[in-house]
C-alpha cells in the first residue's frame, strides 16, 4: 500500500507438503526486518501459520498473507498449504497472485503435488521462479533434483545459481550469469577451482536458452561475441515474464541462506501487477474466521482504488456490499489503512453476501476477476453429533467451516438419511472435525457412510391379504388378491388396477396401493427399500360397514409381505461409473486393484489434459469406493486421481449379500 504499481510484486508461495514454504516466508520477514525473531513451524510460533490447528499439526492448512519491503519495492507473499488435502487454498493463492514462487526440496526433487500445482500455474500462464530449498541437508544430489524438475515439470527450468557445497556444508553459490562466487558469510570469493567447469557448462546452457528470446542476442551468441550484461538481464526478464522460462534459485530457508538473493530475483525478474480494467475491481480469494472480528475476507485489488467505509457491489451476487475498514495483513495481525489500490492485498471484516471467488466492484459493474472452479471433493464420511445437543448444532457449525473452505461439501443423503461430509481426503475431514470441536464446541464423529442398498425380486407370485377385526362397535375389514412381479432395473414401481365388478369399491383401491408402498419401504432381506416391482390388484372383497381406508391399507401390506418372500428377493447395490486418471507406468497395478474391487473396465484412452496419463473408465460398486482413494494414492505415488458418479443398481453377489444381510440383522 502506498507503493507505485510497478514497485509491487504479488507472489504465491507454492510447493509440496513440508518443503519449507512457511519457513522461507518467516525468514524473509525476519531478514527484511518485519519480525524481530524468525518464526519456526516446528515451534509453532510463525506469523504465517497462525491458526491453532496449524500450530498443533505443524503444517499449513490454509493460505495466509504477509508483506514486506525490499529494494524500495512492496512484496506480498501468499503462503499456501502444500498437502493435497488442502489444495483449494493453494489454487486460491495462485489466482490472487501475479506470479509464483515454487519451492522444491533439494532432497526430494519434484513430487506429485509439485506437478499438480505446476500444471495449474501453466494453465493460468503465470511467471514462476523455482527455489531449490534445503541445500543444508546432507548428501544432496543436485543433478537428480534438477532432472526431476526437467522431467516432471518443464524442460525450461535453468539454474541461475550453482550451490557451493563442500564436505556436506552448503556455504555459498556461484552467480552463473555473472561468473561470480559468493560465500554467504564472507561475501564475494574466487570461484572454487573444482566448480569452474560445472559453472561454465551451466553458463553456456543458460545463455543459449536466453538468447532464443532475442534475435540480436542470438546473433552475437552464435558469432561468439561478448554479450552485453544488461541485454542479457533484460532478455532474461522478458523470458521469465513470458511464462515459458523458469529460473532456479537455491538456498536453505531453515538456515536463512539464499533469501536475499531470492528477494533480488523476485524484484528484478517477476512482473508487477497489471491493471486490467479501468474501474475498481477486487477478487475475494479467501474467507476465514477471526476469533475477535468474525468473518474476514481477503481482497486482491485487480484494478483501481478501494476506500475504507464505502459502498461497493458484489458482481457475482448482484448485490450491494459495504466495505468497512480496509486492513493491511501480516499473518493474523491487521492494521487499518485508508484504501487499497491495484496490486494490494487487504482484509475486510463482516461482508454480508460475499464468498470466496466473488468480485467486488462499482455498482452496476459486470467485471469478474479470473477465478477457477474449486477441486471437486470426493472422499465422503457420515458425520454424527456425539450427543443430542451436538447433533442440533452440527449443521450450522459445519456451514461456518465451509465458508472458509470451498473444497468441503455437506449434504443429507435422502436414501440413508445420513449427513454426509465430503472433502479432499481423510486428513481434510479429520481437521474439519477438529475445527468443529475447538472452534464451535461441537463434538462430531466421522463414520464410513452407509451404502444405499435396495432390495428387489426375481420371481412372481399371487398373494392374498385379509385384514379383519371384530371389536365392540363396528369392526375393520379389507381383503385383496395381488400379483407381484419383477420389473426391469430402473423400472421403479408400477401399480395396475385390474379389479372388475366393484369387488373392491373405487375409493379403497388407492388404499391398497398405499399399504403396499409402505410395506416396500422395508424389504424382507435386510430392511432396505424395495424397487423395480409391479403389483397387479386382481380381486378382493369388502364389508359395507366395516371396510375402511386403513383396513385396505393393512390388507395390501399383508398380501405384499406374505407374497414377496416367495418371489426370490435379492439385494441390490449402487454401482458408480468412475474415471481414474493414472500415469502410464501404473496402469497394470491400478487395473489389478480395480479388479480386486469388483470393478469392470469399460475402456481406456490417453488422458487429453496430461501427457503420459491414461483415463480408465470403469464400473465399480459404491461400497468398494469408500476406501479407494488411499489405495490409488499409494499405487501411483500420489499422482493418480479419480471422479465418479452414480450409474445403476445391480444385484449384489450372493456371498457378499449374505454378509450385508447378517450385519443388518445384528444391527436390529
Ligand atoms: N534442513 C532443512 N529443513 C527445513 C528447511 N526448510 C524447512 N525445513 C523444515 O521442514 C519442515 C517443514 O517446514 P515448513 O516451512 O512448515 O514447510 P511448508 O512447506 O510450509 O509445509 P506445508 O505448508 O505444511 O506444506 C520443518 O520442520 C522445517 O524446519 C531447510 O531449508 N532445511
Ligand atoms: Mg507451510
Amino acid at each position: 500500500m502506498g507503493a507505485d504499481i510497478d514497485k509491487k510484486r504479488v507472489v504465491a508461495v507454492c510447493g509440496s507438503g513440508g518443503c519449507g514454504k512457511t519457513t522461507l516466508v518467516e525468514d524473509i520477514l525476519f531478514t527484511t526486518g518485519k519480525t524481530s525473531r524468525k518464526g519456526s513451524t516446528d515451534k509453532g510460533n510463525t506469523v504465517m501459520d497462525f491458526d491453532s490447528e496449524e500450530m498443533e499439526r505443524k503444517i499449513s492448512l490454509q493460505l495466509s498473507v504477509g508483506h514486506t519491503q525490499w529494494n524500495k519495492h512492496l512484496l506480498y507473499f501468499i503462503d499456501t498449504p502444500g498437502y493435497h488435502n488442502f489444495i483449494a487454498d493453494a489454487l486460491c493463492g495462485i489466482m490472487a497472485s501475479d506470479s509464483v514462487l515454487m519451492l522444491i526440496d533439494a532432497k526430494d526433487g519434484s513430487k506429485a503435488q509439485t506437478e499438480r500445482l505446476f500444471d495449474e500455474v501453466k494453465k493460468e500462464n503465470k511467471p514462476l521462479i523455482f527455489f531449490l530449498n534445503g541445500l543444508d541437508k546432507e548428501d544432496i544430489d543436485l543433478d537428480r533434483a534438477i532432472n526431476s524438475i526437467k522431467k516432471d515439470l518443464t524442460e525450461k527450468a535453468f539454474l541461475l545459481q550453482l550451490p557451493i557445497v563442500e564436505d556436506n556444508n552448503f556455504v555459498g553459490y556461484i552467480d552463473i550469469l555473472n561468473h561470480k562466487a559468493f560465500d554467504y558469510e564472507k561475501g564475494e570469493i574466487e570461484i572454487p577451482s573444482n566448480f569452474k567447469d560445472a559453472a561454465e557448462e551451466r553458463y553456456m546452457e543458460l545463455v543459449e536458452e536466453i538468447s532464443t528470446y532475442d534475435d540480436e542476442l542470438m546473433e552475437k551468441y552464435l558469432e561468439g561475441e561478448e554479450l552485453d550484461k544488461n541485454q542479457l538481464n533484460e532478455t532474461l526478464k522478458k523470458a521469465v515474464w513470458s511464462a515459458s522460462f523458469y529460473p532456479i534459485f537455491v538456498g536453505s530457508s531453515l538456515k536463512g541462506l539464499g533469501s536475499k538473493e531470492l528477494l533480488d530475483g523476485m524484484v528484478d525478474l517477476l512482473p508487477p501487477p497489471e491493471e486490467k480494467y479501468n474501474e475498481p475491481a477486487a477478487l475475494v480469494f479467501k474467507t476465514y474466521n477471526d476469533p475477535q472480528l468474525g468473518k474476514m475476507s481477503l481482497l486482491r485489488v485487480c484494478s483501481g482504488e478501494f476506500k475504507s467505509d464505502s459502498n461497493y457491489f458484489n458482481v457475482n451476487k448482484d448485490q450491494e456490499e459495504r466495505l468497512g475498514s480496509l486492513q493491511s495483513v501480516q499473518g493474523k495481525s491487521l492494521s487499518k489503512v485508508e484504501g487499497a489500490s491495484a496490486g494490494d492485498i487487504a482484509a475486510v471484516a463482516k461482508l454480508k453476501v460475499t464468498q470466496t471467488g466473488d468480485t467486488i466492484a462499482n455498482k452496476g459493474s459486470s467485471i469478474k476477476c479470473d477465478f477457477i472452479e474449486m477441486p471437486l471433493p470426493f472422499i465422503s464420511y457420515a458425520v454424527y453429533g456425539t450427543s443430542k445437543g451436538d447433533e442440533e448444532k452440527l449443521g450450522a457449525a459445519i456451514n461456518k467451516v465451509i465458508e472458509s473452505d470451498p473444497s468441503l461439501k455437506f449434504e443429507r443423503n435422502s436414501e440413508t438419511k445420513e449427513f454426509i461430509l465430503t472433502g479432499m481426503g481423510a486428513m481434510h475431514l479429520e481437521v474439519t472435525a477438529s475445527k468443529l470441536k475447538n472452534k464451535f464446541g461441537v463434538q462430531a464423529m466421522l463414520k464410513l457412510p452407509k451404502i444405499a442398498y435396495k432390495e428387489t425380486i426375481k420371481g412372481k407370485t399371487q398373494s392374498h391379504g385379509r385384514y379383519k377385526k371384530q371389536t365392540g362397535g363396528h369392526g375393520q375389514f379389507g381383503d385383496c388378491i395381488i400379483e407381484i412381479e419383477p420389473l426391469q432395473r430402473g423400472g421403479g414401481f408400477e401399480f395396475v388396477d385390474m379389479v372388475v365388478g366393484g369387488a373392491i369399491p373405487r375409493q379403497f383401491i388407492p388404499s391398497v396401493e398405499k399399504g403396499i408402498k409402505a410395506a416396500m419401504e422395508h424389504g424382507v432381506l435386510a430392511g432396505y427399500p424395495m424397487i423395480d416391482i409391479r403389483i397387479k390388484l386382481i380381486d378382493g372383497s369388502y364389508h359395507p360397514v366395516d371396510s375402511s381406508d386403513l383396513a385396505f391399507q393393512m390388507a395390501g401390506s399383508i398380501a405384499f409381505k406374505d407374497g414377496v418372500e416367495k418371489c426370490k428377493p435379492v439385494l441390490l447395490e449402487p454401482i458408480a461409473e468412475m474415471e481414474v486418471y493414472v500415469p502410464d507406468d501404473n496402469m497394470g497395478d491400478v487395473i489389478g486393484d480395480l479388479n480386486s474391487r469388483r470393478g469392470r473396465v469399460l475402456g481406456m484412452e490417453p488422458y487429453a489434459d496430461k501427457k503420459g496419463y491414461q483415463t480408465i473408465k470403469v464400473l465399480v460398486p459404491q461400497a468398494e469406493i469408500l476406501e479407494y482413494a488411499p489405495s490409488l494414492r499409494s499405487i501411483t505415488g500420489g499422482k493418480g486421481f479419480f471422479t465418479y458418479h452414480f450409474s445403476v443398481y445391480e444385484e449384489v453377489p450372493s456371498q457378499i449379500a449374505q454378509k450385508i444381510i447378517e450385519e443388518a440383522k445384528s444391527e436390529e
